[in-house]
């Protein structure tokens, strides 16, 4: 009986693409699916293992933590910590980095990640994700630190994301455009399902959370607007509106039939740039997007072109379909000053 291809065997073939690959980047990948599978199993067992609820603890964010929140951080680190692919790692969920321990060999490529995206939806049984970003290790950096994680967008060499939905699907690329594998639970494997994904450039789907609309600044409410007036207003057209609160979830809609995702800057907490996270949430997502055909910005850089400045930096995020990204972007040049 033909299945599709294997995920392994698509990581296979990726790294015949480099001449010289050490077989390192493949087995970091490996690795990371390993790691999805287990969250995968403990986010589908849920109560019948009793892993739902709250830790009872905060993480650096001042957030609240669901047990699986730290269940899932310890996988990513117990199935990447031994395998002498990483120089370190760093997580939504620890305050500074993880420096690999020393009984085991280090390697060439940083691992960031957020273990368990949109985790405030797990007790209500709604789809939630892992988000990952692989990162190259500075040349000669035995010792890696928080600063040497601090790199742009563009120099990810992997940005992928895992979705525990009605299936779980693994999808991620490597700058070679975007590939989706949905998890047989039987076998055990990802398989590939949706071959180079690819984001319609127009939609009639946003995706924001309204709830904070007295707090959005003049070009995010006249782009809402205009989607809110449909055809009696500019548009012309009528739109539909999502808000799932999990960021994978949205991503993922948005590749298979289009949209806009905005979690925009807001002056709701003006110490905060943003909501989401730059090195483990827009980055990632961003690199996807981009591959994808897509575009993402704060409204007024691109997000992949931002030099960090510190692990858990937070950022505005506007991405998605490329004619509604680029016409809210034009409504913020529209107001520069
Ligand atoms: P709000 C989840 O906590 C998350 O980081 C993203 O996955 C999601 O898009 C966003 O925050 C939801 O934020 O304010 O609607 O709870």
């Amino acid at each position: 009986m033909h299945t599709g291809e294997f995920l392994s065997q698509f990581i296979m073939e990726e790294q015949r693409r480099f001449k010289d690959a050490s077989g390192d980047f493949s087995g970091l990948l490996n690795d990371i699916c390993t790691a999805c599978k287990v969250i995968s199993n403990g986010v589908n067992k849920g109560a019948l293992i009793g892993v739902l609820g709250s830790a009872e603890t905060e993480n650096v964010q001042g957030e609240t933590q669901k047990k699986l929140d730290i269940l899932s951080n310890e996988v990513f680190l117990q199935c990447n910590e031994w395998t002498g692919h990483l120089g370190a790692m760093a997580s939504e969920e620890m305050d500074d980095i993880y420096p690999i321990p020393d009984q085991y060999p280090r390697g060439k490529y940083l691992l960031v990640f957020d273990p368990l995206d949109g985790s405030s939806n797990i007790d209500v049984n709604i789809s939630v994700g892992t988000i990952f970003s692989i990162l190259r290790c500075p040349d000669h950096i035995k010792e890696p630190t928080a600063k040497d994680f601090l790199l742009p967008g563009t120099k990810q060499v992997c940005g992928g994301y895992a979705l525990y939905g009605p299936s779980t699907m693994l999808v991620l690329t490597t700058g070679n455009g975007v590939n989706g594998f949905t998890l047989d639970q039987n076998i055990g494997e990802f398989v590939l399902t949706h071959a180079n994904m690819m984001i319609p450039e127009d939609t009639q789907e946003f995706a924001i959370n309204a709830s904070n609309m007295r707090f959005w600044e003049a070009p995010v409410n006249r782009y809402i607007d205009e989607c809110l007036a449909g055809t009696t207003g500019v548009r012309d057209k009528n739109f539909n509106m999502r808000w799932v609160a999990s960021m994978v979830a949205e991503v993922h809609r948005i590749l298979v039939r289009g949209g806009i995702f905005m979690y925009p800057k807001d002056n709701k907490d003006p110490t905060k740039a943003g909501k989401l996270r730059l090195l483990y949430e827009a980055n990632p997502m961003s690199f996807i997007v981009e591959q994808a055909g897509g575009i993402s910005s704060t409204g007024r850089e691109r997000i992949m072109d931002i030099v960090p400045d510190g692990l858990h930096q937070r950022v505005p995020v506007i991405l998605g379909s490329k004619n509604e990204v680029d016409r809210v972007v034009s409504y913020h040049d529209d107001v520069k000053g």
